[in-house]
């Protein structure tokens, strides 16, 4: 039988991750992350679906897409802090949703400061690095509705 699926999915230049800026991200690269969540999910009896655009309509695009799965991870980069498209993508969801930041959002510029979609999500993780996605992955399958 066909395990459900978590999906996870990134935004704008995270893509870049490991290239630049290990200070603020690490030097992991989103294969590494995306190989980290696959493994952690695999554990749970889950398997994942990753996705990563630097294209706003595409990320409404792949919410859309993955609305009604097992649920959501999301790291939508700097479209945190100004999608409302994102954000009403994310209220049509019928899954857990949680948003993830690899830094620490709240220590940093103050536009970072105020994401558009933390109202509409489960929840929140910021500032664990790329653990937060192991730990956005247990809380989705915690709350998931595998039936
Ligand atoms: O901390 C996070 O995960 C962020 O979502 C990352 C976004 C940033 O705009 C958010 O405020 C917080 C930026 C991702 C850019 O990633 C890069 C990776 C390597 C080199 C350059 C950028």
């Amino acid at each position: 039988m066909a395990r459900p699926v978590i999906a996870v999915l990134n935004g704008p230049n995270l893509n870049l991750l490991g290239e630049r800026d290990p200070s603020v991200y690490g030097s992991e690269t989103l294969a590494d992350i995306e190989a980290r969540c696959a493994a952690y999910a695999d554990g749970l009896g889950f398997d994942v679906d990753c996705r990563q655009s630097n294209r706003e309509g595409e990320l409404v695009d792949m919410v859309q897409d993955v609305r009604h799965g097992a649920g959501i991870v999301i790291n939508a980069g700097a479209y945190t802090h100004t999608s409302v498209a994102i954000r009403d993508a994310l209220v049509t969801v019928t899954c857990p949703v949680v948003e993830v930041h690899i830094s620490n959002v709240h220590a940093r510029e103050r536009f970072r400061h105020y994401s558009y979609l933390s109202a509409v999500v489960t929840g929140v993780i910021v500032g664990l690095g790329p653990q937060g996605y192991e730990l956005a992955i247990a809380a989705v399958a915690a709350r998931a509705s595998t039936t």
